[in-house]
């Protein structure tokens, strides 16, 4: 059994996490496949959007701590986190398409900041999400320290990171940090939709979109309004914005092939 199921669903794809009887931690074996999966739907132009989720009762518990040695001089600990944590969150937040996860269950340590990272984050309801490094003595990776405080403001990640304290879907949804919470039984459904609608919008202005708001808290106004205004002439070129100004004075659907 694969600890990663790739499914092909036509413009999009979904990646499963699949070590269910460790909450789908991350071993070596699940991170190489991991990355080299999200590595290659990057890359691959006829993929619109990526929806990423987990087998079993837990998303994903973050790092297998089974498989951390104990690790005097940080060596091992931080070449994991150079080699797989680092290029897999840059690769989920420069990927050039939408990145939905559909969080199953518990997400922890470094599993909530692979979470936090998508684009669009659905969770079922009896999901939680746990900032578990301080418990065991180590400080957030993962991007969770960039991501967290710009999600839901210094006071509140400060006191999850420091506490450990975990975050309930409906919290979550409530303070920002997600876009919604679902009933458990929706939530493959749900997240399913999105998937299949995103790769179906213009995949082009999405990307940009990305883009604009990775820098939206560190650039001036003044410079974000001219990346806003470059990305613009970027767009007016592309087919799809075409086909959207065609369907909307034709008052028909657009048909966006992300070019
Ligand atoms: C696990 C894990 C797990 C192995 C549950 N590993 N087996 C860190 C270090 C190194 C490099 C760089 O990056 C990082 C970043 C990080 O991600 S640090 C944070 C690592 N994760 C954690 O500290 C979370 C540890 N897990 C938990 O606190 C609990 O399991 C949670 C709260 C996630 C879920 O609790 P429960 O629902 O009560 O489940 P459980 O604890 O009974 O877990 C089920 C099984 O999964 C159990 O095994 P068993 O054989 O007893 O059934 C756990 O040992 C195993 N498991 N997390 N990270």
């Amino acid at each position: 059994m694969s600890v990663l199921t790739i499914e092909g669903r036509g413009n999009w794809r979904k990646l499963t996490l699949n070590r269910p009887d460790r909450l789908n931690a991350f071993d070596d074996e699940l991170k190489s496949e991991f990355l080299s999966a999200i590595q290659a739907a990057a890359a691959d132009s006829s993929v619109r959007a990526v929806l990423i989720t987990g087998a079993g009762r837990g998303f994903c518990a973050g790092q297998d701590l089974a498989a951390v040695a104990v690790d005097d001089d940080g060596a091992s600990i931080g070449a994991t986190v150079a080699h797989f944590y680092n290029p897999l969150i840059a690769a989920i937040r420069s990927m050039e398409k939408p990145v939905i996860c559909a969080v199953n269950g518990v997400a922890a340590g470094a599993g909530a900041n692979l979470a936090l990272a998508c684009d669009i984050v659905v969770a079922a309801r009896s999901a939680k999400f746990i900032q578990a490094f301080s418990s065991i003595g180590l400080t957030p990776d993962a991007g969770g320290s960039w991501l967290l405080p710009r999600l839901i403001g210094d006071a509140r990640a400060r006191a999850i990171i420091m506490l450990g304290t975990p975050v309930p879907a409906e919290q979550a949804e409530a303070w920002g940090l997600i876009w919604k919470a679902v009933e458990d039984a929706q939530l493959e459904a749900e997240a399913e939709a999105l998937a299949t609608a995103l790769a179906d919008r213009p995949t082009k202005a999405l990307a940009n979109t990305k883009k604009l708001l990775d820098t939206s808290f560190s650039a001036a106004l003044a410079d974000q309004l001219e990346r806003e205004a470059e990305s613009q002439g970027h767009m007016a070129r592309t087919a799809d914005h075409k086909e959207g100004l065609a369907a909307f004075m034709e008052k028909r659907q657009p048909g966006f092939k992300g070019v």
